[in-house]
This record gives structure tokens, sequence and C-alpha cells, in this order.
């Protein structure tokens, strides 16, 4: 079993460090607002008084907390004691800060982990939970063991950005779905009926069209988005300007579906309205 110290016991620091407790690891732990430790104490960890006491304590150092700005607040006070050590940051950002703070940490002679979490701290250390990961290898396979205590462990590769850009990635799909839901919720609402009745007929709809995105990845992969239609954006299109208009006249604005018609309407007018839906990606598509 591993010293691991978890900087940041916010609600998913504190899931973090309690599994790791609950599984038998020697847990320090640190927070900014000191009374947040007190419960964890209570369950058999050593509380450090500062950030580089807490990095000095363990081998492995997991740190979760707000944003990057707070990490990066954390881990100055923590540079000297970093030097040698193993460091996996669990906070959500961008690509470029886990990037850039990747830089900072092997800076100062630590070897640096990004992660992004796929699940809501009640789900750490359970069947389902998923942390992607991106960054130094070594670290990975050092504390695979841990690491996984915590959560199924994917490794995405040496580019610490990865696990951010997969994990906002995921995000944005799971926005998506919740959008697509409340706009649907509102729409069946103002008929009187249930939200809740209504789902026996939304989720297997949703799950018999996520059926089409294979296709739709294939196009997009190969640039070839007017192989085999079979609903075309221009009909498709029809469709988004159907629920506009009937979103206005149920009393429910079209809010949610307006990007989409707009950006569907901008590939029609470039000429790709027989084109599948795919191609809707280049018109969101911007050289970096
Ligand atoms: N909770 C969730 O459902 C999601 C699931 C997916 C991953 N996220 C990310 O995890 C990071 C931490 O989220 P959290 O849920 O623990 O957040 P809070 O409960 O709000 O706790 C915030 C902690 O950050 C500390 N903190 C804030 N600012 C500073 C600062 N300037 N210096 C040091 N620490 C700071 C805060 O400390 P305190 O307010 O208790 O003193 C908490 O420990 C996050 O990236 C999510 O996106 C969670």
């Amino acid at each position: 079993m591993s010293r691991i110290s978890v900087l940041g016991l916010g609600a998913m620091g504190a899931a973090l460090a309690a599994t790791l407790i609950r599984k038998g690891h020697s847990v320090t732990v640190w927070n900014r607002t000191p009374s947040r430790a007190e419960p964890l104490a209570g369950a058999g960890a050593r509380i450090a008084t500062n950030p580089a006491e807490a990095v000095a304590a363990s081998d492995l150092t997991i740190l979760c907390v707000v944003d990057y700005a707070a990490a990066g607040a954390v881990l100055a006070e923590a540079q000297e004691a970093l030097r040698g050590r193993d460091l996996v940051n669990l906070t959500n950002g961008t690509p470029r800060e886990a990037k850039k703070l990747a830089a900072w940490a092997e800076e100062k002679g630590a070897a640096y982990l990004d992660g992004g979490i796929m699940a809501i701290p009640p789900m750490i250390g359970e069947t389902g939970a998923l942390i992607l990961y991106s960054g130094s290898d070594a670290v990975f396979e050092r504390h695979k063991p841990s690491l996984d205590a915590l959560a199924e462990s994917r490794h995405l590769g040496g580019d610490a950005g990865l696990a951010a850009l997969y994990d906002l990635a995921l995000l944005s799909g799971m926005y998506g779905l919740f959008s697509g839901f409340l706009h649907a919720g509102a729409l069946v609402a103002s008929s009187g009926r249930r939200v809740g009745d209504f789902l026996p007929l939304l989720q297997p709809w949703l799950q018999a069209m996520s059926g089409t995105l294979p296709d739709l990845a294939g196009k997009i992969d190969s640039g070839k988005h007017s192989d085999t239609v079979v609903s075309n954006l221009a009909m498709q299109a029809t469709a988004l300007e159907n629920i506009a208009r009937a979103s206005t006249e149920q009393g429910v604005a079209p809010d949610f579906i307006e990007p989409m018609l707009r950006l569907a309407a901008l590939r029609i007018a470039d000429g790709h309205g027989n084109d599948d839906i795919s191609g809707v990606i280049e018109t969101i598509r911007r050289k970096k």
C-alpha cells in the first residue's frame, strides 16, 4: 500500500481521499480551509499544515482543486518539495492549462500526470467511474494499482493535454444530450404532459440514434460527407426549422435549437445540402 497525499478536499478531493483510506493506503491530506480535513482525520488520514509538508509526506501527490489558478497557487507553496516527486493533477481545465502546468512541474523536478475525472464524487471507488490520464507514462505505471482504487484508469498518451481534451469532449457530448433533453422536455411539458411519462419514448429513440454515430464518425474521419447519405442535411434543416417554429408556437424558447439550425444553414449555403449532417463539423472546425 502506498503513501499518498491528497491536496484539495472539496467534494471530489474528499471522495478521493476517503476512498484511498478505505482501500488501505496511508493518506496525508491538506486543504486551504483546514476544517474540511477533519472528517478525514477521523477516518485515519494525517493532516498536513501546508502543501509542502503534504507533498513531502508521500510517494504520490494527488491535486484536485477548483481550477488551474487554484492549482498553481497550491503548488507554488510546495515547489521546493516537488523535486523527485510524482504529481497527479485531477483539476478540471483546458489542454493548454494542463500542458503549461506539466512544463512548470517538470521544471521543478516533479514527474507530472494529468487526469480528467469522468465521475461524480459518490462514484469514486465504484464500478462505472473512469479517470482519463495523460502525461508521464512512468507515473501512471508506478501508481496504477493506487489509481485503480479510485476508478478505471485509462492512459491516453504522453501529451499532458490529452486527458483534459478528452474530458471536455466527453462533457460536450453530455451537455449536448442534456440540452436536447431539456428542449424536448419543454416541448412535451407545454402540452401539460409529464416529462417523466415521455422518457419511455425518448430513451429508446436516443439509443437508436446513437447507433448512427459510427457512420457519421467514419464520414468525419474520411472527409467524405456525401457517401451513402440516407437523410440529407437540407431535409434535416427543415426539421430543425419546424422544431424552432413549433417551439415558438408552444411558448418554448428556441435557444437550444437555433445554433444547430444556423450551422446547418451555413453548410447548406456552402453547397452541401445533399451531404450528411456529419458535414456540419466543417463549419465549426477552425485552424489552430
Ligand atoms: N464534483 C463533481 O461532480 C466534479 C466531477 C468531475 C471532476 N470535477 C472537478 O474536480 C475538481 C474539484 O471539484 P470539487 O467538486 O471538489 O469542487 P469544490 O467542492 O467546489 O471544491 C473546490 C476545492 O478547491 C479549493 N480551492 C479553491 N480555490 C482555491 C485556492 N485559491 N487555493 C487553494 N484551494 C482552493 C477549495 O478549497 P476550500 O474552499 O475548501 O478552501 C476546495 O478544496 C474541479 O476541477 C472540478 O471541475 C468535479
